[in-house]
């Protein structure tokens, strides 16, 4: 076994170390497992990899909770054996996502920023056990989070049962990069009391006590973050729209010359946008975001960022050796916290933060899809696109305007599935251009978003859907033709292409 005996530095709770096969042969059937991990970031790997391997002989399934997606090694595995009954809050995982959608998985997909308080209240039922990933456990039981918070504070709280993976490849240079904040549920709940994205408001550990613990299980396996794909022309042409924008908001008056805080979802768009921030000659920004990226780090290199505020460390594995490489120098400008904080929407309003994340679809009045595939099947979840987008100062979605070769256009006349209401969102901004919605009303909204936004080869169509619903209810405030608005979904599902 992996000797680990340095990072557990509590000299009683050594005698808690077993095997990860201990473990697994420990977890019953239907217990639910409350799992650290945010994005291929600090998750528990080697117990779930040998709890899978339990479930090939011995066919069973238990409930997974965490605080996002995770990697190959929890979703992954598990999914692959069919083990997991109750998933949530959020997945990107390609094995698990049949599964949700054929019925072997209950998915619940939240807000990520609502989660723990909707597990810590007993709302979804009772934790067995929380399972976490951390770096080192100090003298008195706490638990020093890796490249993750999440959800694990959390969990940690509500379970009377925890069980530590103690993950060797991940540096003990990490310990003082968190501030672990769990707020106290109403009616006794304070101010978060962050009005600058560097304050720290708690410790830098997660709280929790020896007798809390009942195994300790050594891990070596690195967290699974993924390659970043080159940045195509169409990314590149809405980072330079962003650009275009915000330079004009900020001659307007609109913007401080510094900006406000940048949230970026995670993806092709959101890695270009940032990317052009780095090309860009702005200074001093600040990002108070969930995940922080390659193009988090350039920003530092570049001397262009402040400070960076987030709960997950997730770049691609060039980008985290790169970070570990050179820690001391990013860890005086990061700092992760709990989901609940990072992606809180009194805190999201305070700042002020700009957020800009991508959407399956729009319509033409501005609603988003950020989830749901022709309605029903399920992509990867809302995640944080909701906590940000209500709260924010300024709301961007992107969305390529067609996809599967331009086979669905990416605006409809109304959203098969709704996330973010017309109400929630200023910009949208397609490949095409860019529609600024900000004090349009509905019709006018349409025309913005079909003349800036759509393909063109769906643009005639959409205008005319546009014009025979404004005929047909007389100027109505928010023209459709109810029997035709999921018209273009019907053709994608009957024909494999909306255009048909
Ligand atoms: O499928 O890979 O099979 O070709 O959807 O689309 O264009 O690669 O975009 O990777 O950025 O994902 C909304 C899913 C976009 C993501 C979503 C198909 C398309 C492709 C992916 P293929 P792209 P991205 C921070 C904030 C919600 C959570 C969020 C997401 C695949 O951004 O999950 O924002 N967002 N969190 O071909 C059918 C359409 C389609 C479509 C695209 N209209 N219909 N398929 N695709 N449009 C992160 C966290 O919260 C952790």
């Amino acid at each position: 076994m992996i000797d680990i005996t340095d990072r557990v530095r509590n000299k009683d709770l050594q005698s808690k170390i077993v095997t990860a096969e201990e473990v697994a042969n420990w977890i019953q059937p239907g217990m639910t497992l409350a799992c650290s991990g945010f994005t291929a970031s600090g998750y528990p790997k080697a117990i779930p990899i040998a709890l899978a391997e339990r479930m090939k002989k011995d066919p069973f399934s238990v409930n997974i909770w965490t605080g996002a997606s995770t990697g190959p090694e929890l979703d992954g595995v598990l999914a692959e054996v069919k083990g997991i009954k109750q998933r949530l809050p959020y997945q990107t995982d390609s094995n698990l996502r049949p599964e949700i959608n054929d019925g072997t998985v209950n998915y619940l997909d939240l807000h990520l920023s609502e989660s723990a308080q909707l597990t810590r209240k007993g709302f979804l039922g009772k934790i067995d056990a929380a399972i976490v990933e951390v770096c080192a456990i100090t003298e008195e039981g706490n638990l020093i989070p890796t490249t993750s918070v999440g959800n694990a504070a959390s969990y940690v709280q509500s379970a009377d049962i925890v069980i530590v993976e103690v993950n060797t490849t991940q540096p003990l240079a990490l310990e003082g990069m968190h501030d672990v904040y769990v707020p106290l549920d109403p009616p006794n709940r304070l101010p978060i009391p962050i009005v600058h994205a560097d304050d720290r408001i708690g410790t830098t550990y997660i709280p929790c006590t020896p007798d809390k613990i009942k195994f300790i299980v050594p891990c070596d396996i690195k967290d699974h973050t993924r390659d970043l794909s080159p940045i195509d022309d169409n990314s590149k042409h809405m980072a330079k729209l962003t650009l275009d924008f915000i330079n004009e908001e900020i001659k307007a008056g609109r913007m401080p010359a510094k900006l406000l805080p940048l949230q970026s979802g995670v993806g092709n768009v959101a890695n270009a946008v940032l990317a052009g921030f780095v090309e860009s000659d702005m200074k001093d920004l600040i990002v108070y975001t969930e995940v922080i990226q390659d193009a988090m780090l350039d920003l530092i290199d570049a001397d262009k960022l402040k400070f960076a505020s987030g709960t997950a460390f997730s770049p691609s594995p060039a980008g985290m050796d790169r970070f570990y490489k050179n820690i001391d120098k990013y860890r005086q400008k990061i700092l992760l916290r709990p989901e609940e904080i990072s992606n809180s929407p009194e805190v999201v309003n305070r700042l002020g933060v700009i957020a800009m994340n991508t959407a399956l679809e729009v319509d033409i009045y501005g609603n988003i899809n950020s989830t749901h595939v022709a309605g029903s099947k399920m992509m990867n979840g809302i995640g944080g696109s909701g906590d940000f987008a209500r709260n924010a100062y300024l709301t961007i979605f992107y969305t390529p305007s067609i996809a599967k070769n331009g086979k669905i256009s990416s605006v409809v006349p109304m959203c098969s599935h709704i996330d973010h209401t017309e109400h929630d969102v200023d910009i949208i901004i397609t490949e095409q251009g860019i529609a600024d919605l900000r004090g349009l009303e509905p019709r006018r909204r349409a025309l913005e978003i079909i003349n800036k936004c759509a393909h063109p080869d769906y643009r005639p169509i959409l205008l005319d859907y546009y014009e025979r619903a404004v005929a047909k209810t007389k100027n109505a405030n928010t023209p459709h033709l109810i029997d035709e608005a999921l018209s273009f979904h019907s053709r994608f599902l009957t024909n494999g292409d909306m255009h048909k």
